[in-house]
C-alpha cells in the first residue's frame, strides 16, 4: 500500500488514523520518497501554537522548481506541463513541455538576477493569465526571491497597497491585458500604482495586446528582448525548507491586507499531495483549474501542485461568458479535461444560462469535478452533477482557505461518497475541532460550531508580513493552543462537515443561531432565482431580523414581486421553518463579489442596517455598480 495514493475509504481511514497517530513519521515518509531535497531535515516538526511558531522539515535544504520540473526532464520531458487557452478562441492554444518550461524559467529567473533581484528581495507580479505569470512565479523560487502575486482585476489604490507593505523591488506586468471583450490598461494602472511605491526599482513588461504605452526611462524594460539574451540554465538556489516562497495577501472584514507569508518545504509536500489524492490525478491526465493564479487556488492548484506531480495543467485567460457561455465546455471537450476545478459562483452563472451551452460539447473526458471558494448550495450541486458530471463524476467539495494554503476538508474521489453541500472528511493529517462559544470543543456527532483545527499542517501560513501579532491575534487567539479558521461548520451523523460560512454570517434570530448558507440554499431552490444573500438587520423583538438580496433568473423576470416573496418565504418555512422567514427581500441587478467570487456581505448588511455612511474597503469588488443600485432600492 502506498500512503500517498488513496484509492479507497478503508484505505483513507487507514492513512488518516496513522497520519494523526503519528504525524512525523507520516509526514517524514511522504516527504522521503516523493520529493527531491538537497539534504534532509534535522527534525520533521516543530510547533507552538501559543507564540505561534511552526516549522516543518527544519535543517532541510531543497528547491521547489526542481521538484516541478527539473525532476521530470528525463522522465516526461517532453510532456506538456501547461496548455495556455488564450481569451480569443480563435487564438491557437500553446503547449509548454517540461523542457520549455525549464528552458523559460531559467532564462527568467536569469534575467531576475541581472536586474539585481536577490534572495530574500519582493517581487510583485502584476500579469494576467498569460505563460509568463506561471513562469515568473517559478523564476522567483529558482532563486529564491519571494513573488507577491497580486490579481490584474485589483485597482492601483489596492496594488499599490501590497507593494508597499511587501517592499517590492520588481513589478512584473504587461502592456495590457484582454478579458472577454475587453481589453485593460495593465501598465496604466502600474504606473499610477508606482507614482505611490518608492521601494520599486524596475518594471519589466511582457506584451500582450501590443498597445503603445508608456516606458519610463531607467525603470521600465520590455521584457521578451531581456529573456532573447539570457542564459538557458539557471543553477537553482538551495533555500531551507522554512525560508519564505511567497507572500499572498488576503483581506479582511477590517484592516488592510494581510499578507500571508508560506514557506518552502511543507507548502510543496502538502499542495503536492493533496493534488494528487484530490484529483486522483494520473499520468496522462489533462487537469484545468479555472481560477486565476492571483489567488491561493491558482498558487497551489495550477502551478506548484500540479507541476511537482508532473501533471498537465491548463491556464485559461479568459471568462467563462466569451465568446459565449459555453467557452468552458469547448475548452474541456478541446483538451479533453479530466479533472475540472471551479467555484460556485461560475456554476451558478453557467446554470442561470441553462443546459443549451452543455449538450454541444462531449464532456466525457471528466472523471472529478472540483469546487472551491465558497459554500455550494444544493441546487448548483446537482446541476453540476446532473449536467456536467452527468452523475459520473464524483464532486469534490474542497474547503480550504488563502492562510491553509492546501485543501484542508475534502472528499478523496471515487472513495469518499460524496454528500450535497458537504465538504466531507477531513484531509490526511487534518484534525478539526469544532467549539463552542465558550472555547470548549464540542465532541460527538450532529453538532455545529466554530471550526478549529488542532494540530499543525505542512502547508500553514508561518506568519503575516511585517505583522506577527496580528497573526497571532487573528489565528490563534480565539480559542487556546487552536487556528481558528473564521468559518462556522456543522459535523452530521457519520462525521461529515459541512461549512456554514464565515461565523459573522451567523446571525441570531430571536435567539436563534441562523447560518446563511442553508436558507439561502433553500431560497435558490425556488426555480425563479439565480443567486440570494442573506443578512441580519436590527429588529425591536427579535434582536435581529433577516433580510435577503435575491437576484432572478431571466425566466423570473417580470413574474409580481410580492408572489415571488411568499413563495420564497414558504420555502423556508418547509425547509428550514418559520423562524428563518425572511422580513425583507430586495429584488437586486446582482449581488456585490468580490473578485474572487465571494459575496461581500459586510456591504449588505450595512445596506440592510441603513448605515451607509462609510461602507470600508470596496476596492477588492468587481462590480461596484451594483452597490449603487441596491442603496437606491434598499426596502
Ligand atoms: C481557497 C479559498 C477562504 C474562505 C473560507 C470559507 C470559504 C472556501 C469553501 C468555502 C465552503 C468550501 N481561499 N470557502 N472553500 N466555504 N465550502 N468548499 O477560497 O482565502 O480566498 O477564502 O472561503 O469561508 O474561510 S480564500
Amino acid at each position: 500500500m502506498s500512503n500517498y495514493h488513496i484509492k479507497h475509504l478503508e484505505e483513507y481511514y487507514q492513512v488518516y488514523r496513522k497520519s494523526v497517530q503519528n504525524p512525523e513519521v507520516f509526514w517524514e515518509e511522504i516527504a522521503e520518497e516523493h520529493f527531491m531535497w538537497r539534504k534532509k531535515w534535522d527534525n520533521v516538526l516543530s510547533w507552538d501554537f501559543t507564540k505561534p511558531e511552526v516549522k516543518w522539515f527544519e535543517g532541510a535544504k531543497l528547491n521547489i522548481t526542481e521538484n516541478c520540473i527539473d525532476r521530470h526532464l528525463h522522465i516526461r520531458g517532453d510532456k506538456t506541463a501547461i496548455i495556455f487557452e488564450p481569451n480569443n478562441p480563435e487564438e491557437e492554444a500553446q503547449h509548454i513541455s517540461y523542457h520549455e518550461l525549464h528552458e523559460k524559467v531559467c532564462r527568467f529567473a536569469n534575467v531576475l538576477k541581472e536586474q539585481g533581484i536577490q534572495k530574500g528581495d519582493r517581487v510583485c507580479i502584476y500579469l494576467p493569465m498569460i505563460p509568463e505569470l506561471a513562469i515568473s512565479v517559478l523564476a522567483c523560487a529558482r532563486i529564491g526571491a519571494i513573488h507577491s502575486v497580486v490579481f490584474a482585476g485589483f485597482s492601483s489604490t489596492a496594488l499599490a497597497t501590497r507593494i508597499n507593505d511587501a517592499t517590492c523591488k520588481m513589478v512584473i506586468t504587461s502592456d495590457g491585458s484582454y478579458r472577454g471583450a475587453k481589453t485593460i490598461d495593465l501598465k496604466g494602472i502600474v504606473d499610477e500604482a508606482l507614482t505611490d511605491c518608492p521601494c520599486v526599482e524596475s518594471v519589466l513588461v511582457a506584451k500582450r495586446i501590443n498597445t503603445d504605452i508608456h516606458m519610463e526611462q531607467g525603470r521600465d524594460h520590455w521584457l521578451q528582448p531581456l529573456l532573447d539574451e539570457a542564459y538557458i540554465d539557471c543553477v537553482p538556489e538551495i533555500m531551507n525548507a522554512e525560508d519564505p516562497l511567497f507572500i499572498l495577501y488576503t483581506s479582511g472584514s477590517t484592516g488592510k491586507p494581510k499578507g500571508m507569508v508560506h514557506t518552502t518545504g511543507g507548502y510543496m509536500v502538502y499542495t503536492a499531495y493533496t493534488f494528487k489524492n484530490v484529483f486522483q490525478y494520473k499520468e496522462e491526465d489533462v487537469y484545468w483549474c479555472t481560477a486565476d493564479i492571483g489567488w491561493i487556488t491558482g498558487h497551489s492548484y495550477i502551478v506548484y501542485g500540479p507541476l511537482c506531480n508532473g501533471a498537465t495543467t491548463v491556464m485559461f485567460e479568459g471568462v467563462p461568458s466569451y465568446p459565449d457561455f459555453g467557452r468552458f465546455w469547448e475548452i474541456v471537450e478541446k483538451h479533453k479535461v479530466n479533472q475540472f476545478y471551479t467555484a460556485p459562483t461560475a456554476i451558478r452563472a453557467l446554470a442561470k444560462e441553462g443546459v443549451e451551452h452543455l449538450e454541444k460539447h462531449d464532456l466525457s473526458s471528466i472523471k472529478v469535478l472540483g469546487t472551491v471558494g465558497e459554500p455550494i448550495n444544493e441546487e448548483a450541486w446537482h446541476w453540476y452533477d446532473d449536467n456536467v458530471g452527468k452523475r459520473k463524476a464524483p464532486i469534490v467539495d474542497t474547503w480550504w482557505q488563502t492562510e491553509t494554503g492546501g485543501m484542508m476538508i475534502t472528499p478523496i474521489p471515487y472513495a469518499t461518497p460524496t454528500k450535497p453541500t458537504y465538504a466531507t472528511l477531513p484531509f490526511i493529517g487534518i484534525q478539526p475541532a469544532l467549539m463552542d462559544e465558550n472555547g470548549k470543543e464540542i465532541k460527538g456527532n450532529q453538532v455545529d460550531g466554530r471550526l478549529c483545527i488542532k494540530f499543525p499542517w505542512p502547508s500553514m501560513a508561518r506568519t503575516i508580513w511585517g505583522n506577527h501579532q496580528r497573526y497571532k491575534d487573528t489565528y490563534f487567539s480565539a480559542y487556546e493552543n487552536k487556528y481558528f479558521t473564521g468559518d462556522g461548520a456543522l459535523r452530521d451523523e457519520v462525521g461529515y462537515y459541512r461549512i456554514t460560512g464565515r461565523v459573522d454570517d451567523v446571525i441570531i434570530v430571536s435567539g436563534h443561531n441562523l447560518g446563511t448558507a442553508p436558507i439561502e440554499d433553500a431560497i435558490n431552490e425556488h426555480p425563479a432565482v439565480a443567486e440570494s444573500a442573506i443578512v441580519g438587520f436590527p429588529h425591536d423583538v427579535k434582536g435581529n431580523a433577516l433580510y435577503g438580496y435575491v437576484t432572478l433568473k431571466e425566466t423570473g423576470e417580470g413574474r409580481n414581486h410580492d408572489n415571488l416573496r411568499k413563495e420564497i418565504n414558504q420555502i423556508i418555512t418547509e425547509q428550514i421553518g418559520p423562524i428563518a422567514k425572511l422580513d425583507k427581500i430586495q429584488f437586486t441587478s446582482g449581488l456585490p463579489k468580490t473578485r474572487s467570487g465571494k459575496i461581500m456581505r459586510r456591504i449588505l448588511r450595512k445596506i440592510a442596517g441603513k448605515d451607509t455612511s462609510n461602507l470600508g474597503d470596496t476596492s477588492t469588488l468587481l462590480n461596484p455598480e451594483v452597490v449603487q443600485d441596491i442603496m437606491d432600492n434598499a426596502l
